[in-house]
């Protein structure tokens, strides 16, 4: 049993001895960012990896959406889903374009499709759905609104690292999906991210958006930031690759434990596994309900009191936070669901080095 805290995900991280190779050639080449070759051997093996076409790798997930919200033009109204993690607007708030928030679907927790068409204005240019926990909105549905209403559809693929659905990977879907490697996700290269695209041109047009614009030495052809990966996150990430399909392979069984342990518990509900056919178990989120003997705040704290730090991944709500509560899609009426989830929701620790003994601690402790 391990006498130290558990939080609700742990960074995976190869040996050290592993990386140090990698460090010696960045200390011999002296390339430390701007396209090095570790950067762009990484841009190369995750595409193959992850089966898109394209792959643009930015400094972390945030500068990531920022910048396909920029490489679309993006501009006047986005629909969105409040159940995210704070950055999905925060992005929208930063390119001056509204959130309009529509409420999710019970079973899956991502954007409802029933509820965005009567969310479209005149303003509205684009869909931002959120793949939450990795699990696959309904990518079919959107896209036939989305047709309809000639509106973009980035997705927000933060959790959805090496998720596919029956046609691959579920980062094809849309104009642009975005992935975050931030220290807590299934694959990490500290902090990173990066937008998949299906095509050699908007591939291009991301890559001189996100340095600063530039073109060859002298030109600048847009007002870009700088969102580059630098070599030492390449380098973290090149490793990190190698040791994916083992890290994924202990998340499953860990899922495959809890679900076993969890599922005769009244009052506590698992999230279905979606329609993805490979998950990556980026999550492990449960439903406390009514028929449970504590609410959900007062499990959370027994955990905690046992020093296992679940979060209440996605509570608040982002409608909930003071810079979103003025406009109009925020009412609690119209946002049911996700405000019913966010008040139920506990996400347990799951992550490649949690043991089989803390993990039925955490089960034992959730059994009444
Ligand atoms: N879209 C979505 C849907 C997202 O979920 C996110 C990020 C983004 C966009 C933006 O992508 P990035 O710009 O971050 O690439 C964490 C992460 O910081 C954030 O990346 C993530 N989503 C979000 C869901 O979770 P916090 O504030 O909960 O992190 P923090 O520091 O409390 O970490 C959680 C626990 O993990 C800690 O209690 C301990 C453990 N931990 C954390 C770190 C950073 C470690 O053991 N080691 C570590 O290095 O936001």
């Amino acid at each position: 049993m391990s006498a130290k805290p558990i939080y609700v995900t742990q960074p995976h991280l190869p040996p050290l001895e592993e990386f140090i190779p990698y460090l010696e050639q960045i200390w011999d080449n002296k390339r430390l960012t701007n396209s090095g070759p570790f950067h762009n051997q990484l841009e190369q093996a995750l595409a193959e990896y992850l089966g898109v076409e394209h792959l643009a790798l930015f400094a972390n997930g945030t500068l990531a959406l920022l910048t396909a919200l920029q490489a679309l033009r993006i501009t006047g109204e986005v629909i969105t889903t409040p159940y995210s993690f704070v950055a999905t607007a925060h992005t929208l708030l930063w390119n001056e374009i509204q959130p309009v928030f529509v409420d999710i679907d019970p079973h899956t927790l991502n954007l409802d499709p029933n509820r965005i068409e009567a969310a479209i204005t005149p303003r509205t240019t684009a869909i931002l759905p959120v793949h939450v926990y990795g699990n696959p909105c309904d990518v079919e549905a959107i896209q036939t609104i989305a047709d309809n209403y000639n509106l973009k559809v980035i997705y927000d693929a933060a959790h959805a690292f090496g998720v596919q659905d029956q046609g691959g990977s579920i980062l094809r879907h849309g104009d642009l999906s975005v992935l975050s490697f931030h220290a807590t996700k299934v694959f990490n290269t500290c902090e990173g991210g990066a937008i998949a695209c299906p095509d050699d041109k908007t591939k291009q047009h991301i890559d001189h958006l996100k340095n600063f614009g530039f073109v060859g030495e002298t030109t600048v052809v847009a007002s870009g930031i700088n969102g580059k990966m630098n070599e030492m996150q390449s380098a973290l990430g090149l490793l990190q690759l190698k040791h994916v399909s083992q890290a994924l392979a202990r998340r499953h069984a860990i899922d495959d434990q809890y679900r076993e342990g969890l599922s005769h518990i009244p009052g506590i509900r698992l999230l279905p596994r979606g329609s993805q056919v490979v998950d990556n178990h980026a999550y492990f989120p449960i439903v406390v309900e009514d028929t449970y003997p504590l609410s959900r705040d007062q499990l959370y704290d027994k955990l905690k009191a046992a020093d296992i730090h679940g979060r209440r991944y996605f509570y608040p709500l982002i409608s909930e936070f003071p810079m979103y509560r003025g406009l109009p899609s925020v009412q609690a009426a119209d946002l049911a669901v996700a405000t019913e989830i966010s008040r139920r929701i506990i996400c347990l620790p799951i992550f490649p080095a949690l043991s089989d003994d803390d993990l039925n601690r955490i089960i034992q402790l959730l059994t009444p």
